[in-house]
């Protein structure tokens, strides 16, 4: 069982400051125009209509891989009752569940990234990290070996059924989005998914309770994400914000779009073509929020290096290769901050 407070617990304790562990140094507290979120507008993260025809999709999808790293795709196939169920019935684990029902979820202290009912992203945070404004739940839904919904909350009665359904709609939509990637490059449309192999893909439920000062705390700290390909769907309380030309901006919630995420992984196999996105959650005064993060990451065993396809003389590898395993775990043990991981593989191309 996870030693650390939940958040929910604090918000529902009606104080009127956060403890400090939740405070954030000033340079990484949210501006004070975001912590108004209603009225914001986000400095538009594309829309892709994935019903369009093809060569436009490519366009688009190779333009916002390029500047972003981030977008929305509608008319992508997901029913929208699945996405709406599955949204109700996580929210319905964090409001309706009695606390010590939850915690018999709890995930594992002292393993990173262990599933179940949590709040801190890092093991601990003896290395100074500042906590974050925000509970989850983590399932462990492919390859199939690792899925056992047993592990998974039994309430509200559908939970584990919509969230199996929704794993596979999540993995199909992944492999087709990587192949458009791909081929948006330029390479065959397998290219990216054989490099990553078989998906090791996490669910993530984070909840985040509303916070009475939104201006010194984070809900989500600033980071990448550590796989191949990250899809989120939202509520419509928004806070989600991405870092784009060094300027945080809020991410509007589209109602029935799916947000993906390109993830570290991506910009390695693609030769920093495609840009992983940075991104973070900030806190909202009066209401909690829900967001759901479906993640898609290679086999720890895996190397991943650029691709062979997208080097040459003119564009020489510009990233060390890495084995998955070992990437993920000086990540956790680093601490995320913005693309620091990443950094640290850039080979030097100006010789
Ligand atoms: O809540 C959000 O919108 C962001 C979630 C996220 O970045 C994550 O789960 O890694």
């Amino acid at each position: 069982m996870e030693g650390a407070v939940r958040v929910q617990i604090l918000s529902q304790m009606g104080i009127s400051e956060v403890p400090s562990q939740y405070i954030q140094p000033p340079e990484n507290r949210p501006k004070s125009e975001t912590n108004n979120i209603t009225g914001l507008s986000c400095r538009n993260v594309p829309a892709i209509d994935l019903s369009c025809e093809k060569e436009s999709v490519l366009a688009a999808i190779q333009d916002a891989c390029r500047e972003w790293g981030a977008f929305h795709v509608i008319n992508h196939g997901v029913p929208t009752k699945l996405m709406d169920d599955l949204r109700r019935v996580c929210l319905s684990f964090f409001n309706d569940f009695p606390m010590e029902e939850k915690l018999k979820y709890a995930c594992h202290p002292n393993s990173a990234a262990s599933e179940g009912y949590g709040s801190r992203m890092l093991v601990s945070s003896e290395n100074g990290t500042v906590l974050d404004w925000r509970d989850y739940f983590d399932h462990h839904t492919l390859p199939l070996s690792r899925r056992n919904p047993s592990s998974w909350p039994h309430f509200p009665p559908e939970y584990r059924a919509l969230t199996a359904d929704y794993s596979d709609e999540m993995k199909a939509l992944a492999q087709r989005l990587l192949a458009l990637m791909s081929e948006s490059l330029g390479i065959k449309a397998s290219c990216m998914e054989d490099v990553i192999g078989e998906f090791y893909q996490n669910i993530t439920a984070s909840y985040y309770p509303p916070c009475p000062r939104p201006d010194l705390t984070l809900g989500l700290q600033s980071h990448s994400d550590i796989g191949a390909i990250t899809l989120l769907i939202q509520d419509d309380v928004g806070g989600l914000q991405v870092l784009k030309d060094g300027e945080w901006l809020l991410v509007d919630p589209l109602p029935n779009g799916i947000l993906v995420l390109v993830a570290d992984q991506t910009e390695i196999i693609t030769n920093g073509k495609y840009k992983t996105c940075v991104h973070r959650a900030v806190t909202n005064a009066n209401k909690a929020r829900l967001s759901i993060a479906t993640f898609h990451d290679p086999a720890k065993t895996v190397r991943i290096s650029p691709a062979p396809d997208l080097v040459s003389q003119d564009s020489p590898p510009r990233y060390s290769s890495v084995v998955y395993g070992d990437y993920l775990s000086s990540w956790y043990s680093n601490g995320p901050e913005g693309k620091r991981n990443l950094d640290t593989l850039l080979l030097d191309t100006s010789k």
